[in-house]
């Protein structure tokens, strides 16, 4: 059955991984999907555009940005954010819809639930970006009592009226976490669901930035997240 949700796909510069990734995309089990491109030179933005998908245009450059001007754009009261890079898997998109269905104000995509589970470091020399997910999950766990172990990955759902609640305003890679510690803030009603991180399927890794950079700019978000409590 159709879910009432809007799927927004993610998407900067992923002509490769696209193309194979498109056709894999259950677009029938939502009622909208739309892109945020966040300025393509490749022609994805063109490829998506020729598959009938509205393409939104971002207007401030960042993945936390896109987050956010994808909540501006969708017309549902349900949002999955869903990245078009290949690490996520597709099929998995019916059931963070069907969560949302049931009620829940976020519904998170989890790598880390099930026996042999991976996150991507294909890209990673030192091969600990998995490890340092897992750990910056466990703290946001400890401090603010998440209930999730994967408090980092992008793939996941909201209902709109939560969304709108969390003030996100981080600009790159930090939003995911500040969205999950926010949501643990308000207690709202999340939701893991166990997925497989695939690999990439092309392209490249957007952020420049290296694993200790970022693991640094999540460290400051937490720190943040500390002192505001639930002013946000
Ligand atoms: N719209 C938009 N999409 C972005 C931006 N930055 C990254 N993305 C997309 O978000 C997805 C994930 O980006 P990556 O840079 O691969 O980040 P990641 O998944 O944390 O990194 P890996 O673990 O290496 O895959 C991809 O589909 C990117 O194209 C951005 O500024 N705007
Ligand atoms: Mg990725």
């Amino acid at each position: 059955m159709k879910s009432k949700t809007t799927l927004v796909i993610l998407v900067w510069n992923e002509i490769d991984a696209i193309k194979e990734l498109f056709p894999l995309i259950p677009l029938d089990a939502v009622s909208e999907t739309i892109v945020i491109d966040g300025g393509s030179n490749d022609g994805t933005a063109e490829f998506l555009k020729s598959k009938g998908l509205k393409v939104y245009q971002q207007k401030h450059r960042g993945r936390g940005n896109a987050f956010i001007e994808g909540l501006k754009y969708a017309k549902n009261d349900k949002i999955i954010f869903f990245s078009g890079d290949g690490n996520e898997d597709p099929k998995d998109i019916p059931k963070v819809a069907y969560w949302l269905d049931k009620g829940y104000d976020m519904v998170i995509a989890g790598r880390f639930i099930l026996n042999g589970s991976q996150s991507d470091d294909s890209d990673d020399p030192l091969r600990i970006r998995k490890g340092g997910n897992i750990l910056m999950s466990w703290i946001a766990n400890v401090i603010w009592d998440t209930g999730v172990k994967d408090a980092i990955n992008g793939f996941r759902g909201f209902k709109r009226s939560a969304m709108v609640q969390l003030k996100l305003d981080a600009p790159k890679h930090e939003i995911e976490i500040q969205s999950t510690i926010r949501a643990a803030k308000l207690g709202l009603k999340i939701k893991e669901i166990p997925t497989h991180e695939l690999l990439r399927m092309g392209g490249r890794r957007k952020t420049t930035a290296g694993t200790f950079t970022l693991a640094k700019n999540l460290g400051i978000y937490m720190l943040r997240e500390m002192f505001n409590g639930k002013k946000f």
